[in-house]
């Protein structure tokens, strides 16, 4: 028998962690200051529909991204929707397929059409050129995705969109707290929109918020969140309920209170990782680039051929370990349905995005991770590495069997440890 093999938990050992170490645990602010705002909150029996934690959150938003306007939203999805209906989008829009989904469902929702672009490998973001090539008379919008916090080319999109006479859109789920040429995002194109959901940065439990600088697409956006309502009986437009309560705003206004000691937190954890990891052969962790506003919520390793084993092996062993590795945004949106059954095989030759898309895994961070944490997670990526082809081959599943079959302990402690 090999000895590099022996004690992994996939072939039979006890795993590193007895409770999980997940992707997204959620970061949590000042607990009593939460618990006194939802007190005021119950005070004033006023619990939605634009209350004064609303406000406050909106206010502070639109600080951190240097804008007039934020509209705040029930989740990152609705603020999305929204912000396209404002937009008045319609027919095609051109966006990346290396995302979460609910960017191009948002899309579709609408009835639009996602148009995929390739990404750039080395960003994981849309590739200008390839946006340029995709335009049609069609075309009414491009929508970037600044993924991983991780800016877009924001100059070459705005040149691209200028010279078509297109809005440009960014969905900034992952970029609260990030910077472009020392630029906030939040303030590029016609809109962005962010993503407060209890995995990201700044947490509402679920939140979203459409952010800009133009005064009458905010107008607009403010009119859809609420039913199209101008006042109490008059309604201006078609519209939706996407309001954020007053609940997830106290949440927000703790998160956002906290959101210095969660940078702090996970660029800790970011350089443990990077000692950790250096020279493990095949396993590069992404960069982040020093001169910029970076909040590293995302720890995100690509693992190609020289590992000795695939990502999904590697994935398949971390489970096993109780270390719930993540396969964002794996397969892609141009494999997922309804997508990949609309268009035609043009449309799925992606050939970044696919290969990116087997080679990603988004690793476990935050204010519950530690260090030593790390250098265990890290460690069980050495001996998986070391071991390479043996462990691949030793491995118990086929290769390719979607870790996420197997099922999370549905008996977690509140702390997670
Ligand atoms: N655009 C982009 C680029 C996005 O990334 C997202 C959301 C959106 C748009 C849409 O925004 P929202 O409508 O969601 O506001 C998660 C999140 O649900 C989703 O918000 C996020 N992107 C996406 C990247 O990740 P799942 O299905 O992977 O989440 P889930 O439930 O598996 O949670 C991830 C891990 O976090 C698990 O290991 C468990 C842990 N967790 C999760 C929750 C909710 C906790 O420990 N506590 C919790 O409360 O999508």
């Amino acid at each position: 028998t090999d000895a590099r093999l022996t004690g992994l938990a996939v072939l039979g050992g006890a795993p590193a962690f007895d409770r999980p170490r997940h992707v997204g645990r959620p970061n949590l602010g000042d607990r009593d200051r939460l618990l006194a705002r939802i007190d005021g909150m119950l005070d004033r029996l006023w619990f939605t529909n634009g209350g004064p934690l609303v406000q406050e959150f909106e206010e502070a938003v639109a600080s951190i991204a240097g804008v007039r306007h934020c509209v705040a939203t029930c989740n990152g999805t609705l603020a999305l929707e929204i912000l396209i209906r404002a937009v008045g989008l319609t027919d095609e829009v051109i966006t990346t397929p290396f995302t979460f989904v609910a960017t191009p469902h948002s899309l579709r929702w609408q009835g639009i059409t996602p148009v995929f672009a390739d990404i750039d490998p080395r960003t994981h973001n849309i590739d200008p050129a390839q946006v340029e090539r995709l335009i049609t008379p069609r075309t009414t919008g491009i929508l970037g995705v600044h993924v991983w916090g991780r800016p877009c080319a924001v100059d070459d999109l705005q040149a691209i969109a200028d010279r078509h006479g297109l809005p440009l859109l960014f969905d900034a789920s992952h970029g609260l707290g990030c910077s472009s040429g020392g630029r906030m995002i939040g303030s590029f194109g016609a809109a962005e929109t962010f993503s407060f959901h209890a995995t990201k940065f700044v947490n509402a439990f679920e939140g979203g918020a459409i952010v800009t600088d133009d005064d009458d697409l905010a107008e607009r956006a403010r009119l859809i969140r609420n039913f199209g309502f101008a006042d109490y009986d008059q309604v201006r437009s078609l519209g939706t309920n996407g309001k954020m309560s007053e609940v997830a705003a106290a949440m927000g206004l703790t998160s956002l209170e906290a959101r210095d000691r969660f940078i702090a937190v996970n660029h800790q954890n970011y350089d443990a990782y990077r000692r950790g990891l250096d020279g493990v052969p095949g396993v590069e962790l992404i960069f982040y680039d020093d001169e910029e506003a970076t909040t590293r919520q995302y720890i995100v390793v690509e693992v190609d051929e020289s590992a000795g084993l695939s990502r999904d092996d590697l994935c398949q062993v971390l489970w096993a370990e109780n270390v719930l590795a993540r396969r964002y945004f794996y397969p892609g949106c141009h494999r997922a349905e309804p997508y990949v059954s609309e268009q035609g095989p043009d449309q799925l030759r992606m050939p970044m995005t696919d290969r990116l898309a087997a080679q990603v895994l988004t690793l476990p961070t935050g204010t519950g991770v530690s260090t030593a944490d790390i250098e265990v997670i890290t460690g069980l990526v050495r001996r998986a590495v070391s071991a390479g082809p043996a462990l691949a081959a030793a491995l118990p599943r086929r290769p390719g069997t979607p870790p996420a079959a197997v099922p999370v302990p549905p008996d977690e402690q509140p702390d997670g440890g």
